[in-house]
């Protein structure tokens, strides 16, 4: 009777239970990977989504910019002929990996199937419903790609996930029957792809058309959480029907959405260096944001209580675009030195500090001002208009320790800083992480008042952000 016993039930109530996997948590920073038969022709209207190749050319968008660059550069071609023309001839799952290290990502998750269909694995499932066969293994690279990046993966110690799109634009079967195709199709496939391949993380998406009784999703996580073989560690998300994002599963995932507040509930921010997940050719290199502002993006994500998954787009031929990799490597080098206050933390009893000034501050909008560099981002550095507050210091703690983290964009004016309503023991030892020099502080009234060394730019390379521990 015991070895029977169902620890969860197909409710979102008792679903909802589900504590997310602690190394989850722990690991604070992932990569995402965008990369399919739209890195073919890997173009968008800037600002815009590049892995919408194929809706927005079916669906005319953007008055027929999208088709008309596709009947400018590929002529009669369909969008299921550029399969043909994604080969993945350079495809190194190997050194992609060593990438992946160097960054400091925790785990990877490459995004297996997106709303187009085509799988990055072998399944039998594609031909029965497409008519043909849509994956790697047979058209294209003739390869099985996610396969050859997880034994690549599982040879260090990142993890790895897989994302996987619930619905597909234009598959037949979904058109004509969506229950009928999540029964028949989408779940059995969902369900062989975990049963092969294992992924710690199954990231879903494309759930949004439908309802989760359509999508017969608590049943779905009822399996996954009581009898698949990833029941223990799976991290899931909470993609699984029209109305039930932000509201039930397990992490949630803002997308683009940073300065989203979810109070305890853990949550994956999920977003490109620039504005688009897979490739745009038409980003310029001021679309991509600066290491700085993804190493503070990252920090203050960190002290709000959630993890950055940012995304990369890899081009046709597998090659990762120098600039994607020099911002990988550029918050891998932040986050060897200063790693200790952003891994294994959890939320600090407030999560910044603020400068004093108007909180309200609300960027203009300028054509060729995208999310990318605009916006929310500005809070965290400098003041972007005289009068308004920024976040000057960001918080975390490691629990285990009980060491608390302070973060500071900037090195303090006269190597002088306040930080605001922390009462400390006699003794307390506040070390800067980088060269763990031992600071000089006071506590006057409810404030600590800490002084600085004399900054000198051979001797600090930390740059995007100083990170302080208080113990
Ligand atoms: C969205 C998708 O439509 C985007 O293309 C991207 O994959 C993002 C992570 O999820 O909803």
């Amino acid at each position: 009777f015991l070895a029977n016993a169902q620890e969860y039930k197909p409710t979102w109530e008792s679903l909802d239970k589900r504590p997310v996997p602690e190394w989850f948590k722990d690991a604070k920073f992932g990569i995402f990977i965008t990369w399919g038969v739209y890195s073919v022709p890997s173009y968008a209207p800037k600002g815009q989504y590049a892995e919408w190749y194929q809706y927005w050319l079916q669906t005319g968008a953007f008055n027929g910019a999208v088709a008309k660059y596709h009947k400018r550069v590929f002529g009669d071609e369909t969008c299921y002929d550029l399969a043909k023309h994604f080969k993945a001839e350079l495809y190194d799952p190997d050194e992609w990996v060593k990438l992946f290290e160097r960054s400091g990502a925790k785990y990877v998750i490459p995004v297996a199937k997106h709303h187009d269909g085509y799988c990055w694995w072998p399944n039998k499932y594609t031909e029965q419903a497409w008519g043909f066969p849509w994956t790697a293994a047979d058209i294209g690279p003739q390869r099985d790609l996610l396969g050859d990046l997880f034994n690549a993966l599982h040879k260090t110690s990142l993890k790895a996930g897989v994302y996987f799109s619930w619905y597909e634009w234009f598959n037949p079967l979904y058109k004509s029957n969506p229950e009928k195709y999540a029964l028949q199709y989408a779940i059995p496939q969902a369900k062989d792809l975990i049963e092969r391949y294992k992924p710690d993380v199954f990231w879903t998406d494309g759930d949004w058309e439908q309802s989760d009784t359509t999508w017969h999703s608590t049943e779905f996580l009822n399996w996954l959480y009581n009898e698949s073989s990833v029941k223990n560690e799976i991290v899931t998300y909470d993609r699984y029907g029209k109305g039930i994002r932000f509201k039930h599963g397990s992490v949630y995932t803002p997308e683009y959405q940073p300065d989203m507040e979810f109070g305890d509930h853990y949550f994956e921010e999920s977003r490109g260096i620039g504005f688009s997940y897979s490739n745009n050719k038409m980003e310029d290199a001021w679309d991509y944001n600066s290491p700085q502002i993804l190493v503070l993006l990252l920090s203050d994500i960190v002290s709000r209580g959630g993890n950055l998954l940012l995304d990369i787009g890899p081009d046709a031929s597998g090659k990762i675009p120098p600039i994607m990799q020099e911002r990988l490597l550029q918050i891998g080098d932040w986050l060897k030195i200063n790693g200790k206050a952003i891994y294994n933390t959890r939320k600090w009893i407030r999560p910044c500090q603020w400068s004093i000034g108007r909180k309200d501050y609300k960027p203009k909008r300028t054509e060729g001002d995208f999310k990318a560099n605009g916006g929310f981002m500005l809070k965290l550095t400098i003041d972007p208009d005289p009068g308004y507050a920024v976040k000057e210091c960001f918080f975390t703690v490691n629990p285990g320790t009980k060491e608390v983290f302070a973060i500071l964009p900037k090195w303090p004016d006269n190597n002088r800083f306040t930080i605001k309503d922390m009462q400390l023991k006699p003794g307390t030892i506040i070390r800067l992480l980088e060269t763990n020099e031992t600071l000089k502080w006071k506590q006057i009234g409810k404030d600590v008042i800490l002084t600085f060394p004399a900054f000198a730019p051979n001797k600090y390379k930390s740059q995007y952000a100083y990170a302080l521990s208080i113990q």
